[in-house]
């Protein structure tokens, strides 16, 4: 008898190589290609972040949720596990100034400095986030704002890592020709005393959402980017408008902030939206930097309740949102090498592959067979598939394809007992059928 395998991925990982996606470090050569080793010094082209070559690179990354709450979760293994296992080129520490962050607690700056030392060794790129919100005009703490800019660009102005957001959020009666504008002249003219090139981004109107705004006064200094936060199940494509707009008057944007919840930072998670989101982005090419790297209970929190403050975090401690994100992130890193496993018992027997149908055409579909030495829990063996001439975008399926594999002597399998058998006439989803990109899991579960 033979097996009948069907197999249809719905691939989330897979996207287009943009133009420009930034080069990630090899495994094999971690301890010296890292985002920053390989890109250098940033700096804007146009609307576009280039790296020391002129190169378009567009940043992915993740942000801490407010230092003073959940500052244990940003740390040196923290941020590495980020970096080797999400593939994350930059990360956010976001410094709250109220609600019991820095202007009432100014020790909450050792954290940003943690932050800082620890992408600086881990050569990732990271976001010193002035992080207002109720104090939603950021002319209420200016000179908080100058002394605390002044000691970061002191310490870290020949850093090429280092990337300055100083106003997270300006929110309520702010305008940008006001408020907005002006106290960023000041702040910047502070900073750039003594860090004459990072990025400083700067926060937009009706928290960080009219970078039309700024598009139409635009601030001097040649490496200015403006923010823009999005939240996938408040802000759709009337916000995607305003971004539209902003760079065709030539500001560059950069997404220090977005969430797959709602505005409130919950409910949800809406990831059709988030995809949609995502989609536009990377078509233009724009860094984004999720919120939020913590495990509140709230949907947008990437982790679940309990997770680990020091990383290593198997795929069960994920959030659906820090799973889609995770995705998001390392699915962007190029298009190729994606296998899946279907693990099962072969019996030492010899083991052939014929497929019958798939809709990418089974010619584009690769096999082999590969034998365990010491078997696992159901499943002694594993067929991996590969996939060739071809690219799948964030949320695309493969459609069909069916397989069916037969031992060499014809005999019978006792499927029932292997791992990733699951007896259904329809397609269900299954985390025992496991996706691979480069060699490593990106979805389901190994067997023990
Ligand atoms: C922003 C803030 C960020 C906030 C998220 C989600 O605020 F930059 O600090 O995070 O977006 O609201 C949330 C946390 C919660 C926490 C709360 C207050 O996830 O755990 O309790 O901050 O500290 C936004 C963004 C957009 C809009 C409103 C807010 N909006 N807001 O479009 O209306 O009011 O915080």
């Amino acid at each position: 008898m033979k097996r009948s395998v069907s197999i249809l991925i719905v691939c989330l990982f897979i996207a287009l190589l943009a133009i420009g996606g930034l080069a990630a470090p090899e495994a094999s050569a971690a301890e010296t290609k890292t985002p920053v080793s390989i890109n250098g010094q940033l700096s804007i082209k146009g609307t576009q972040l280039v790296n020391r070559d002129g190169k378009a690179v567009q940043l992915k990354g993740i942000s801490s949720h407010g230092l003073q709450w959940f500052g244990d979760f940003v740390n040196k293994e923290s941020l590495k596990w980020l970096r080797d296992d999400w593939g994350i080129t930059v990360f956010r520490a976001a410094m709250y100034t109220a609600d019991g962050g820095y202007i009432d607690n100014p020790s909450v700056k050792n954290k940003v400095k943690e932050a800082v030392e620890a992408a600086k060794e881990l050569g990732v790129y990271v976001i010193i986030d002035w992080h207002i919100l109720n104090d939603g005009n950021p002319n209420q703490n200016k000179e908080k704002a100058k002394e605390f800019f002044e000691e970061m660009s002191s310490l870290y102005g020949n850093t090429p890592n280092v990337i300055y957001e100083i106003a997270n959020e300006p929110n309520g009666d702010v305008n940008w020709k006001r408020d907005i504008k002006p106290y960023a002249e000041e702040v910047i003219s502070v900073i750039r005393k003594h860090d004459p090139d990072n990025l400083i981004i700067v926060g937009t109107g009706t928290w960080s959402q009219d970078v039309n705004d700024a598009a139409d006064d635009q601030l001097k200094d040649a490496n200015v980017m403006y923010a823009l936060h999005f939240y996938a199940g408040t802000h759709g494509q009337f916000l995607r408008d305003k971004a539209n707009y902003a760079l065709s008057k030539g500001a560059p944007i950069f997404v220090t902030e977005w969430g797959t919840s709602d505005a409130s930072g919950n409910g949800g998670v809406f990831l059709d939206h988030s995809r949609e989101w995502l989609n536009y982005l990377n078509s233009k090419n724009i860094s984004w930097v999720n919120w939020n790297l913590s495990d509140k209970q709230e949907s947008s929190s990437a982790l679940k309740p309990g997770a680990s403050k020091t990383g290593g975090w198997p795929l069960s401690d994920l959030s659906a949102s820090g799973t889609f994100v995770r995705e998001n992130i390392l699915g962007t890193k190029d298009s190729t090498d994606v296998t899946v496993r279907y693990w099962y018992n072969a019996k030492n027997k010899g083991q052939n592959y014929d497929c019958d149908y798939a809709q990418i055409g089974c010619s584009n579909v690769t096999h082999k067979f590969v034998m365990l030495h010491k078997p696992k829990q159901g499943a002694d063996a594993y067929m991996e598939l590969g996939f060739k001439n071809g690219t799948l975008s964030p949320g695309a399926s493969t459609g069909d394809v069916q397989l069916r594999l037969h031992n060499d002597d014809w005999s019978n399998y006792a499927q029932s007992g292997d791992y990733s058998f699951f007896q259904s006439n329809t397609f269900k989803t299954t985390k025992k059928i496991t996706l691979y990109k480069h060699g490593k899991l990106i979805w389901g579960t190994e067997p023990k």
